[in-house]
């Protein structure tokens, strides 16, 4: 290469970073390096607590998206009888769901409450970006901090704190999930729902009541106290059970905020028709269980066959019946018989060759010799 062509790169390069650089500023014109969708007007984000779930994007188009998000500490059961001084993305956990369209530009604000006692951030493994937002965004309390993304990658993604300690402020509830719909959008459904699992240390036992302090020897020993569905023993149980009728199919966004625990992810009493492992693009089929791991996610779907109490578990089971991670989808509607009986009989079983008969007479009881016998 000699020096006139050396001159003509770099002059290609600068009026290539240039133009990219306009693009850029002008709000999303279509890059060719970036592949980055033309923008389109402007919306709020509108975010649901879980288990809902924000309505289906319909639109074609990239827009830009503002979402405000704000962080607040409160004290809030953690089951019956027992509190716990929770860091929420918008006051519950798991923190509010985020929905939206792969190519959206995303203006995000991170306000922090002033009654916070410390500062916090936000980590969203849908950013591509330092830190995935959390360079960008550690806000003291009483501050808001501002940055923007462009949602480059369709997925289900987890967000959390990212604050030193990190693993203190996870194990707090500072997690929540972000979907990015693909472009032509996910398959439609009936009900769709946000589930969320976490793991949490207390110094109090499992159910010791009170207002519970987090337990760092726990935290680092990886033994919790309490493993549990979006934030609470029972939060998905009794009257506060999802919902759904037989013939309707159900999409789970699943999430698992840890800090670290790896979920088996089940639901007893049916199977999953689809599942997207990990929250990506692949499809599987049939599948019993999936993993979801910390700092992870899964997107399940599945027909609702028959009436039931359809049960959530991770199927670690003693983290389900000792530890909380346990929640339920009522399933009402006609049976179908020819899919599921129901119990048909109840009767005495004997094994073969095993067969007993009752004594006529009553059997001889051996009994200690007498000294004449001996
Ligand atoms: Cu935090």
């Amino acid at each position: 290469m000699n020096t006139k062509q050396v001159k003509l790169l770099t002059l290609t390069s600068i009026v290539g970073l240039f133009m990219w650089g306009c693009s850029s500023n002008s709000g999303g014109t279509k890059s060719a390096s970036t592949g980055v969708e033309t923008i389109k007007g402007e919306e709020i984000a509108i975010l649901t607590d879980a288990p809902n779930v924000p309505s289906p994007i319909t639109r074609k188009h990239a827009t830009k998206v503002i979402v405000n998000l704000e962080v607040i500490e409160k004290e809030m059961e953690m089951m019956d009888g027992v509190t716990y001084n929770f860091w929420t993305f918008g006051g519950s956990v798991p923190g509010k769901f985020i929905r939206v369209r792969e190519g959206d530009f995303v203006e995000f604000h991170l306000k922090n409450n002033p009654s916070s006692k410390l500062p916090h951030n936000i980590d969203l493994h849908a950013v591509s970006g330092q830190g995935g937002g959390a360079a960008a965004t550690f806000t003291a309390p009483g501050h808001e901090t501002q940055f923007s993304f462009t949602a480059l990658n369709s997925g289900l993604y987890i967000y959390h704190c990212a604050t030193a300690p990190v693993g203190m402020h996870i194990a707090n509830g500072m997690y929540g999930l972000i979907l990015v719909e693909p472009k032509e959008g996910l398959p439609k459904v009936d009900k769709e729902f946000y589930v969320c699992q976490g793991d949490f240390y207390t110094k109090g036992n499992y159910g010791e009541a009170g207002l519970q302090q987090f337990n760092m020897d726990k935290a680092l020993k990886e033994q919790p106290d309490y493993v549990v569905f979006n934030g609470k023993v029972g939060a998905l149980t009794g009257d506060k059970a999802l919902k759904a009728k037989v013939g309707e199919t159900v999409r789970l966004f699943v999430g698992n905020g840890g800090p670290n625990l790896v979920s088996s992810f089940h639901v007893i009493g049916d199977i999953f028709d689809n599942v997207y492992p990990e929250g990506g693009t692949t499809l599987n089929h049939n599948v019993q269980t999936t993993l979801v791991p910390a700092g992870g996610s899964a997107i399940t779907e599945f027909k609702c066959d028959v009436p039931a109490t359809l049960i959530l578990v991770d199927h670690s089971i003693f983290r389900t019946f000792n530890k909380g991670s346990l929640g339920m989808l009522k399933v009402e509607g006609n049976e179908i018989k020819s899919i599921y009986s129901g119990q048909q009989d109840d009767r005495i079983y004997q094994a073969e060759g095993a067969a007993q008969t009752m004594p006529d007479e009553p059997v001889a009881v051996a009994k200690p010799l007498t000294k004449e016998e001996k």
